[in-house]
């Protein structure tokens, strides 16, 4: 306990050093990142970088993002870790690819939308906290935006490989050409795992007592964790010199992926994205730019638990797998506009959201099939218009107002709905923003908010019954089909302050949630479902960059996040303890290296209704080394150096595919990578 609070305050103190921090030169990729984060960036926007990805192990997007004050993410195995942006989860966030929407087929979330992307595909992603983006729908709690890379003239391309301990691999290769009336890409990404451990020598496979049904069967404690292949392409034509026509297709196979956070694994999922925009700007003074975009994606994958204990005794295999699969299509035409002092953005939108679940269960003589997610189709029509405009020349305002209309429709029965069964919402969002530039570089910003979100398929008409007697160890799990839509009012107060050596970045917020969207244990039942509650959160961020002398870099960042269901008086369930990091870096533009401690409080704000239990805090240490020279980069690190044995709060399952354990986190883990850009 001493050890935490003396590095609470350490972090604490490394701020006020920050703070008063002199700066001077040192040429680098840093102080363009430092300069775009501190002077491009409104103090809720955060963003990573490539760079910050290739440089840690991370094995997917969520794990790669876990770098970006408030943001944390589930573990549930060695990969597909989902992302959580201050205490919002799953559909209370809107993870998108190029704007796209995109959903995992898993009723578990094995699948998260920022799965279904590789490292390579993407330039950088863009965070926005809280409900501030009305170009789409839902995302009450904020947005997450994974921009592809785009061509850049002539020929072009890089091939990445890196290799780490369990004999993780990730290896990537893109190859592209730019001329002036079209561009292309072509792109292919492999990556692999065996089983990692943890920092008490077991595997993430070993974490079950011997006398689990749960356990992995023998044969199958030590095989690959995951192996995924991914392709992409992308070809655009530029009609004119202000017009732009580009499609996009990415074709995902994951096979075999060990999630022993759940009771089942992945045997495969197969993904593709299709992704058409044709934009032209500058059309006449009044209309700036057009932009129209076409998409669709599905998911399909497959689960089962042929690689347990549970699984020995069935007839086939398995004793229990869902096949499930997912589509979204969509269209957005989108329009910027010069009218009076300031820009008005404005557009309508409409998507289509299929989902459809099929659970298969052995039962005394023969498999019992089941509408788990019983095709349930989601539509929904949007309009927005948001007005920019200057207020003198200290004062910025912005402001928005969105309607959705939503209709969710069962079309297959289970034992809950009736195929047919439907419902409809009507839900508006709007937003107030002002930013306050009393002098070059600092930004002071405030925001109030309304945002809103419909509930979805599996929280509306999911459909898991008890086989044989209801009990404590097997849960019933069923959707509400009154559920009403989440309503979010939010207030936001950040200040930035910064030149081109480092910035500052701080954001407080307040939601006060309506009709929240709460997974709960039905009291004196053996029945869990979600209800509507009055709930409410309040965090603090806090980040910087900052430039020293001797070409030295330091960076630190906090994040606190505080969750009540106010109707039942307790804390939510799920929510991140407070969490903070430090690092220090030399780096003259060719060779760095890096030193980052990792800091999590204890979480002892647990949901007693779900019997969630306190997880301890715990500090790590990573370090890493690299060299850039003429478009060749070369990086070892080490993460988890004194390979502690930690687990992160959101690293537990609950029913009815509770695996009864908390997943820890990786132990001590060497990589190298390589990558070349030409
Ligand atoms: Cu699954």
């Amino acid at each position: 306990m001493h050890m935490k609070t003396n590095y609470i305050s350490i972090l604490a103190a490394s701020f006020g050093l920050l703070v008063m921090c002199q700066v001077v030169h040192a040429e680098s990729q840093l102080l363009d990142e430092i300069t775009v984060r501190g002077q491009k960036e409104a103090p809720k926007e955060e963003s990573l970088s490539i760079r910050e990805v290739r440089e840690s192990p991370a094995r997917d997007m969520g794990e790669a993002l876990k770098q970006v004050e408030g943001i944390s993410c589930v573990h549930k195995g060695a990969i597909a870790n989902d992302i959580v942006l201050r205490g919002f989860q799953k559909d209370n966030i809107n993870v998108l690819v190029d704007g796209v929407r995109l959903h995992g087929a898993c009723p578990s979330r094995m699948d998260p939308p920022s799965f279904h992307y590789d490292f390579a595909e993407i330039e950088q992603v863009k965070i926005i906290k809280g409900p501030y983006d009305l170009s789409n729908p839902g995302g009450l709690g904020g947005m997450i935006d994974a921009q592809t890379k785009k061509p850049g003239k002539g020929p072009g391309g890089d091939v990445n490989l890196s290799y780490g301990d369990w004999h993780s691999i990730n290896g990537s290769a893109t190859a592209s050409y730019g001329a002036d009336a079209f561009d292309g890409l072509l792109g292919y990404a492999y990556k692999y795992s065996d089983v990692p451990k943890s920092g008490n020598g077991k595997l993430l496979t070993e974490i079950y007592p011997v006398t689990s049904p749960n356990r992995y069967k023998t044969n199958a404690v030590d095989s690959k964790a995951y192996e995924i292949n991914t392709g992409w392409g992308k070809f655009a034509i530029n009609p004119t010199e202000n017009s732009r026509s580009e499609i996009s297709y990415t074709y995902q196979d994951a096979d075999h992926v060990l999630y022993p956070y759940l009771k089942m694994d992945a045997d495969y999922d197969k993904t593709h994205r299709l992704n058409w925009t044709y934009r032209i700007q500058k059309i006449s003074p009044l209309l700036q730019d057009l932009k129209l975009q076409v998409y669709w994606d599905s998911v399909d994958h497959l689960m089962d638990d042929r690689f347990r204990f549970t699984s020995q005794t069935s007839p086939r295999f398995y004793s229990m797998s869902t096949d499930a699969k997912t589509q979204v299509y969509g269209a957005k035409l989108n329009a910027t506009l010069a009218v009076g002092p300031g820009t008005l953005k404005t557009g309508i939108d409409y998507y289509n959201r299929n989902w459809d679940a099929l659970n298969r269960r052995a039962m005394y003589f023969a498999y019992r099939d089941l509408a788990m997610i019983p095709d349930v189709s989601i539509d929904n029509l949007g309009m927005f218009g948001e007005y920019e405009m200057p207020l003198g020349s200290m004062l910025t305002l912005k402001g928005g107002l969105r309607g959705d209309l939503t209709w969710a429709e069962a079309n297959k029965t289970n034992t809950l709905v009736t195929a047919g069964t439907s419902r409809d919402f009507a839900d508006v969002s709007a937003n107030l923003q002002l930013t306050y530039t009393p002098i070059k570089g600092l930004d002071i910003f405030t925001g109030v908010a309304r945002g809103t979100r419909t509930p979805d398929q599996q929280e509306l008409y999911l459909d898991v019954p008890t086989p044989g007697v209801p009990s404590a160890a097997s849960n019933y799990w069923h959707g509400n089909k009154d559920l009403k839509s989440s309503v979010n009012h939010q207030v936001d107060i950040g200040a930035k302050f910064s030149n081109d050596r480092f910035y500052v970045n701080t954001s407080v917020f307040y939601s006060d949630l309506q009709d929240y969207i709460n997974f709960y244990q039905i009291p004196l039942s053996f029945e869990k479902s979600y209800q509507n509650i009055h709930a409410s959160m309040w965090g603090a961020e806090l980040g910087s960059q900052v430039s020293l002398d001797f070409d030295l870099f330091i960076r630190g960042s906090l994040s606190y996040v505080e969750a009540r269901n106010e109707s039942a008086d307790r804390p939510l369930s799920e929510i991140p303890p407070l969490r903070g990091s430090v690092s220090v870096r030399y780096d003259n533009g060719t060779f760095f290296f890096e030193a980052m401690e990792n800091l999590a409080r204890e979480q002892d704000q647990v949901d007693s209704n779900l019997n969630e239990t306190k997880t301890p805090g715990w500090a790590t240490t990573d370090i890493k080394s690299g060299l850039n020279y003429q478009g060749v980069s070369i990086i070892i690190g080490i993460n988890n150096l004194f390979d502690k044995q930690y687990v992160s709060h959101l690293s537990y399952a609950r029913d009815p595919f509770q695996s009864g354990v908390k997943v820890p986190e990786n132990g001590r883990n060497v990589y190298f990578s390589m990558g070349y850009k030409f």
